[in-house]
């Protein structure tokens, strides 16, 4: 019949795994699937929800003042988004004076970064009508800040002292000078130190010899100086800056744009691309436990054609494939490449595992009942008054973990959020913090904001949710970066498919395969949109129905 037909005919074609469904697994099998070519295309992810490193969740429990009705609904978000998805949260839930509800936050990337014309993440986002109209806006896209966009911070002291706006501001001058700085060995045969922190430490040393302020000044702008670079471990999601390798660091790539968020969360985006793919074609709770190569696999019950790829998940199910795309993150390839690729991966790509970087950066989430902050404040930063970056830092997690933590985004809108702090907390510090209950981490940053407030009485927050990436099992860290003793050649080597010869049986993607946007989502989604032009460009994509690779 034609449908046993049409059906021999798709069984002809490829057959394409792909493993993990983030922006990078999204990304490839949307492409592919908008091909006639990749009918036979499966999606394994062995969380339950697609988005990976984006995670959208509800936290808060703002309240509306009595008598003022449904909340506004700013443009694009919630409504706008693509058909078929239904967002759970940014909802009124219940009605009636002084309803509450929970407003969505981010435990993952929260936001786009240089949201501009060049960034696939920003055109999607818009192209979804997920974005609101300032972050749209043409003159929001030319808006360069390097980076490292400015806030209207408030820069707290543990001896309970707010710093002079004056001092910090000179001390950050001198911090982002440093900093750029070090994007200009790129391309230089030698380096003088091996790491971003040796460099910075090094510089700073011989500036503060022609320091002319008093000793207490001088002090106060090292403690400064030490809390620009625990932020700068945020950012890099690193323990210590003096992991990150120095003459690659101005790879990394930076669009224009100021940076933006999602007002109905950042997973609006994952559940687009989601829905655009065949629903059958993607299967949840399916852990990938190994994907074996260059064999010769047929199915049990069928004579048919051979494959050289099997994949097999944690329970038992066994996959063949012509090709399978890997997007695990490096965190999970570091615990697991030697028994998750057989035969195992050759030399070259298992070192580029080993050597580049791949760190953890987590958020904790306060609400208070009132804030302790200025209205007009969006940032909070902390400074510890007796550190300094000249000075090796103690080593007692349990004893002061809680000292990485340096800075607090307040979620805005409050009319929104409530008054909900989002802290960064970065390195071992971050990894030890996870390990602790919610009650205590509570208790540990209920005793800091005391000292940062000098006001023992202030009410603990009400409310705590944070992030646990290095325990996540299926990512182990937050996001890559270029390590001490790795550069960018190895992100490429880690790029390149499996066999050498072009039969392209194992592809991998994910955000730490881009050598200049990696640890980001547009890095991520590029990735992924690469291995499937990749694909694309092996095959006759013309209307011919055989399996013919053209090569
Ligand atoms: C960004 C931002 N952002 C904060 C925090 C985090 C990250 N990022 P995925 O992990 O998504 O997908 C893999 C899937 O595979 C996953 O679903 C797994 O469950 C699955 N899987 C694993 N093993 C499997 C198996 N065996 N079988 C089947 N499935 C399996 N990026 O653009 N803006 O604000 C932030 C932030 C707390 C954790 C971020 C941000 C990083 C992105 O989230 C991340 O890169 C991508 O989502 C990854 O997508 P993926 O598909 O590759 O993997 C100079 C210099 C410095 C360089 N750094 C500067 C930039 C700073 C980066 N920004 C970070 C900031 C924040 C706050």
């Amino acid at each position: 019949s034609a449908r046993c037909g049409m059906e021999a005919a798709a069984e002809a074609r490829p057959r394409v795994l792909v493993v993990g469904a983030g922006l990078a697994g999204l990304g490839a099998a949307q492409r592919l699937s908008s091909s006639r070519a990749f009918p036979n295309l499966r999606l394994l992810e062995s969380t339950g929800r697609a988005g990976g490193r984006v995670y959208s969740q509800r936290f808060g429990t703002g309240r509306a003042p009595r008598g003022a009705g449904p909340r506004p609904r700013r443009a694009g978000a919630v409504s706008g988004g693509c058909a078929g998805v239904q967002r759970p949260w940014g909802k009124d839930w219940g009605a009636g004076p002084g309803w509450v509800w929970s407003e969505v936050v981010e435990i993952g990337a929260h936001w786009i970064h240089g949201p501009s014309k060049e960034n696939p993440v920003f055109q999607l986002a818009s192209d979804y009508g997920l974005l609101d109209e300032e972050a749209m806006s043409e003159e929001n896209q030319k808006i360069e800040v390097g980076g490292h966009p400015l806030l209207p911070a408030v820069f707290y002291s543990n001896t309970g002292r707010v710093l002079s706006p004056e001092l910090v501001e000179g001390v950050r001058n001198l911090f982002s000078t440093l900093l750029d700085q070090t994007r200009e060995f790129l391309h230089m045969p030698q380096v003088s130190v091996p790491s971003v922190g040796e460099y910075l430490r090094k510089e700073i040393a011989q500036q503060v010899k022609e320091w002319t302020d008093d000793d207490e000044t001088k002090w106060l702008k090292l403690a400064i100086l030490n809390t620009y670079f625990k932020l700068e471990c945020c950012v890099s999601g690193t323990h210590s800056m003096d992991h990150v390798a120095l003459g690659p660091f101005g790879e990394y790539a930076m669009l224009p744009g100021l940076d933006c968020t999602f007002p109905g969360g950042y997973g609006g985006l994952p559940d687009c691309m989601l829905t655009s793919l065949p629903k059958e074609s993607v299967l949840f709770h399916k852990p990938v436990m190994v994907v074996r190569w260059g064999g010769s696999y047929r199915e049990e019950s069928q004579e048919g054609r051979t494959f050289p790829v099997q994949v097999e998940c944690e329970d038992g199910e066994r996959f063949l494939a012509d090709h399978v795309i890997i997007t695990v993150p490096l965190g999970f390839l570091k615990e697991h490449h030697e028994t998750f690729i057989d035969p195992p991966l050759p030399p070259r790509k298992a070192d580029a595992i080993r050597q580049l970087g791949f760190g953890t950066n987590n958020k904790i989430f306060l609400e208070f009942e009132q804030p302790f902050w200025p209205p007009d404040c969006q940032l909070i930063e902390v400074v510890w008054e007796d550190e300094s970056p000249l000075v090796e830092a103690g080593t007692d997690l349990q004893a002061s973990w809680f000292r990485k933590l340096i800075v607090f985004l307040v979620l805005q809108p409050p009319e929104r959020y409530g008054h909900v702090l989002c802290g960064f907390i970065a390195g071992k510090e971050s990894e030890y913090m996870e390990t602790l209950s919610d009650a205590a981490v509570l208790r540990a940053l209920t005793d800091v904001i005391h000292k940062l407030t000098g006001n023992p009485h202030l009410a603990p927050p009400k409310k705590v949710m944070r992030s646990q990436w290095h325990s996540a099992p299926y990512t182990r860290g937050s996001y890559s970066y270029v390590a001490v003793g790795s550069s960018g050649d190895d992100i490429d080597a880690l790029a390149q498919p499996l066999p050498e010869d072009a039969l392209l049986q194992v592809l991998f993607a994910g955000e730490a395969t881009h050598r200049t946007f990696y640890s980001t989502t547009h890095g991520a989604l590029l990735s992924g949109w690469r291995e499937a032009d990749r694909l694309l460009s092996l095959y006759d994509t013309s209307e011919s129905h055989q399996h013919k690779p053209r090569l």
